[in-house]
């Protein structure tokens, strides 16, 4: 292996980069208006690894030294507000690609290809009418994670990542954009669409080979609100489901190479919400009050369908498939989520307690890390929920 081989950056960093992942998403209303950046700033640790009773035994927040950040995964309340306008404007996303060695559990580390430095990529928003300017780095400006962009381009091309690109599924147009986009070491690339149709949709990366590039965490979420928005909600959270492909079994401790053959024969380790094993549970775990209205944003990026179920939850609306205009199914209990799509959820919290979201393929949530945490704070509601003797 040679160049940004994973083992190389396993073994070679001698120095931690110890700068947080500054998230430099912007989305930028032009010419009128800058909204401001959403995107928080966090230096979490592995804090947030309260871990269910059923999942593996719980480890002690060491950090990992071998990594290139300490933490992969983007909280699920990390996205931008409702665009709120009544007029169509050019919204601006500033995107960069970069792969990082990142822990995907206590002492298993991975080396993700990510939009940004985080799993999933930036949650994008933007009105029906709207032009999106997307420009694309290959490599974090100003690089802080500065051994990548040493390398050369025949080192980039050894280890599979010689060019990124991003294809949007809300782009009418050849690829989504992604011809457009292909983008080589140290080389940026723009190029805009109109936003017409309303719908929440998935993005990727589309360079050879396009599989691995999304299997390795390159994929986000865009939403296109329709011109008049959507309904007020207390809450919205961003949620995407992958499947991760390591040469050893779950839970195999030390650096973990990602194993084409997994991903060839549809077999992976890992089923992973926001890119790692209880990104979002305890300190980061999904927060509402009783009486919120919750949204949820939840895709595939990756190449296995999800059977999404929130267990003691029942989804008051539920748009399948993307399509936010059509009338919701209401009261449901399960939903699939094809790869490559997502969907809307939107529900009242109503009796306090902690709720898991799961993969209903249960091995997947039990056994294989596809679980988040839902925390409901508030009075206790006794007509709907309660014991009784006997
Ligand atoms: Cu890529």
């Amino acid at each position: 292996m040679t160049g940004c081989s994973e083992e190389e950056k396993y073994n070679g960093r001698a120095e931690k980069d110890s700068t947080a992942q500054a998230d430099k998403l912007k989305h930028s209303a032009l010419p009128v208006q800058k909204v401001e950046n959403h995107t928080t700033h966090e230096m979490a640790g592995h804090s947030g690894g309260e871990m269910h009773a059923a999942m593996m035994p719980s480890t002690k927040n060491k950090p990992c030294t071998a990594c290139d950040t300490d933490e992969i995964s983007r909280k699920a309340d990390d996205l931008p507000p409702p665009v709120n306008r009544k007029e169509s404007q050019l919204v601006a996303v500033d995107l960069y690609t970069d792969e990082l060695v990142a822990e995907m559990m206590p002492e298993v580390t991975y080396q993700y290809w990510t939009y940004n430095g985080k799993v999933p990529g930036p949650f994008i928003r933007a009105r029906a009418g709207d032009q999106v300017e997307i420009r694309l780095r290959h490599g974090k400006p100003n690089a802080a994670h500065k051994n990548h962009n040493e390398h050369t381009a025949e080192q980039h091309a050894a280890a599979g990542h010689s060019a990124h690109s991003i294809d949007l599924h809300a782009v009418i147009g050849p690829g989504g954009g992604a011809p457009l986009m292909q983008v080589g070491q140290g080389e940026e690339k723009r190029f805009r669409f109109k936003a017409t149709h309303p719908g929440i949709y998935v993005y990727h990366c589309a360079s050879p080979h396009v599989p691995s590039h999304i299997a390795n965490g390159m994929y986000g979420m865009i939403l296109v609100e329709p011109e008049e928005g959507l309904a007020k909600v207390d809450r919205e959270f961003y949620v995407m489901q992958g499947d991760f492909y390591t040469t050893g079994k779950f839970g195999a401790k030390g650096y973990q190479a990602f194993s084409k053959e997994k991903l060839l024969a549809e077999q992976p380790e890992y089923f992973l919400f926001n890119g790692r094993v209880n990104s979002l549970s305890g300190e980061r775990a999904l927060k509402a009050k009783v009486g919120e209205k919750i949204r949820m944003f939840v895709g595939v990026g990756s190449h296995i369908a999800s059977n999404f179920h929130i267990i003691g939850a029942i989804f008051d609306n539920l748009y399948q498939d993307g399509a936010i205009l059509s009338p919701p199914l209401k009261n449901v209990q399960t939903t699939t989520i094809a790869a490559g799509s997502a969907v809307m959820i939107e529900f009242t919290a109503q009796v306090p307690g902690k709720y898991l979201l799961v993969d209903h393929n249960l091995t997947r949530a039990i056994d294989k890390g596809a679980l988040a945490e839902l925390i409901i704070e508030g009075i206790e509601q006794p007509e709907l929920y309660r014991q009784v003797s006997n």
